[in-house]
């Protein structure tokens, strides 16, 4: 296994690079710096690399159907390449991850544009956990001359929430930091809510950092809009076929170091926002109804259904 891939998948497992298209960006990294590594000798050799590779990545963290996308993109375009020299083939991985790259750039930049038009002046933003997604769409909205707030919650177990306060008084945003369990005190004091996404189901659900549904939940009790800032290739095409997201459960340290033994502590990562509680997913698209998300990613993104 390339040390490429080892690392990257340690890193991700550690937390050292979150958020799914952080995450995914590494893993597509990782893979291609491996390609150009590897001394494969032909065609079969350099597709097992590869799929090595897939395994001790998806393995990194289970709730990253954007990084498992992208990673059987990029094998799938090896697999149907008509090129049989291993030299061509790290073209090819090259090329496809290079593309894959350059539309999440462009996604992400389509949602900022989109989502800072629903930034008001002079209004309150609450967000939850860190998406860059986010993040870049508020700053945005500042770039733009908006004055507004943001109020951020600190994201237990590992505060992931500070990456976002840091960010947001980098550009110069007021920002105001809660503890998860304040969002109820606190939403009926803001104009709109918008959080990042993992996954996107066949349903529209979105999938996103533990304690969303309950900040959705909190939204819709106060009549606060709540928008989801996500990139339509994190959506998870097995959900079509009946699976579920699995939701990632880590361990119990991050929650109590030095916890009582015989105590149970339990740590998902994650959790799910049903539809009915999203005002709209604010993708490369525009800002669609999770009603219709499938539809749409199934004409925007056809492979995806292919390469499962
Ligand atoms: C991060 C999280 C983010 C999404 C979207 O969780 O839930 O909202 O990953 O992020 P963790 P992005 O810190 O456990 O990875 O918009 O950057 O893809």
């Amino acid at each position: 296994m390339h040390e490429s891939v080892l690392d990257a998948a340690e890193k991700i497992k550690r937390l050292e690079i979150q958020g799914a298209r952080n995450v995914a960006i590494a893993a597509i990294n990782a893979v291609e710096t491996g390609a150009k590594q590897s001394n494969a000798k032909d065609k079969a050799v350099f597709l097992k690399e590869l799929a090595d590779a897939k395994t001790v990545l998806f393995a990194s963290r289970e709730t990253e159907p954007l990084m498992r996308n992208a990673i059987r993109h990029v094998i799938h375009a090896v697999e149907k390449s008509e090129e049989e020299s291993v030299r061509e083939l790290v073209e090819v991985v090259s090329r496809v991850s290079s593309q894959f790259l350059e539309s999440l750039e462009r996604s992400k930049e389509k949602i900022a544009e989109v989502g800072s038009k629903r930034v008001s002046d002079g209004s309150k933003v609450l967000t939850h956990c860190h998406s860059s997604t986010v993040t870049n769409m508020l700053r945005k909205a500042k770039n733009e001359g908006k004055s507004f707030e943001v109020v951020c919650t600190e994201s237990r177990p590992v505060f992931q929430g500070r990456i976002t306060a840091k960010e947001m008084l980098d550009a110069g945003i007021e920002t105001t930091m809660i503890v998860d369990s304040a969002v109820r005190y606190f939403v009926n004091d803001v104009d709109l809510v918008v959080v990042g996404a993992d996954a996107i189901t066949s349903e529209g659900n979105v999938i996103n950092k533990i304690g969303t549904s309950m900040v959705a939940l909190a939204a819709k009790e106060a009549r606060t809009p709540f928008y989801v800032a996500s990139e339509l290739l994190k959506f998870d095409p097995l959900t079509v076929h009946g699976d579920y997201e699995t939701i990632e459960e880590r361990s119990p340290q991050e929650v109590w170091k030095d916890a009582p033994s015989g105590l149970n502590i339990r740590n998902p990562a994650f959790d799910v926002t049903r539809r009915e509680f999203i005002h709209g997913i604010i993708c490369e698209e525009g800002i669609m109804s999770p009603h219709s998300i499938s539809e749409l990613i199934r004409r925007k993104y056809p492979w995806i259904f292919k390469v499962m």
